[in-house]
């Protein structure tokens, strides 16, 4: 498996499955596998960026489109008001266990204070 060859690409090319929520020409977002919170749903890029701290000058609009696109869904499906939380993991200390860059979306409850 290559960097870019994550599970993640694979969603992306459909060679596994995925409950898809989401897609543009730039990202598209699933719901997470083993949810955190009532809504738990991943924003990735379709251009290979292994983590935040991989990121080129030029890529750096990429975390943009998707804090972006996690705020329409968050309007689009009703609970911005009631708020969210946006979350990337890097590398092992971030708890980053998938390694092709994405935002986590946490919704629909309460959530409690994150840290160790
Ligand atoms: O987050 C990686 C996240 O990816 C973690 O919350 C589980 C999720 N995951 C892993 N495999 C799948 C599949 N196949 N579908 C949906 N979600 C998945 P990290 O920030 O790297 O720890």
């Amino acid at each position: 498996m290559t960097d870019e060859d994550t599970i993640f690409h694979r969603i992306a090319r459909r060679e596994i499955p995925a409950d898809i929520v989401y897609e543009d020409d730039e990202v598209f977002a699933f719901r997470d596998i083993a949810p955190q919170a009532p809504v738990h749903v991943l924003f990735v890029p379709k251009e290979s960026v292994r983590t935040l701290d991989a990121m080129k000058p030029s890529q750096a609009q990429i975390v943009g489109k998707l804090a972006y696109a996690a705020a329409e869904y968050a309007r689009k499906e009703g609970f911005a008001e009631d708020g969210y939380r946006v979350v990337i993991n890097c590398n092992g200390h971030g708890g980053q266990t998938v390694f092709q860059l994405h935002l986590h979306l946490l919704a629909g409850a309460q959530l409690g204070r994150f840290g160790t």
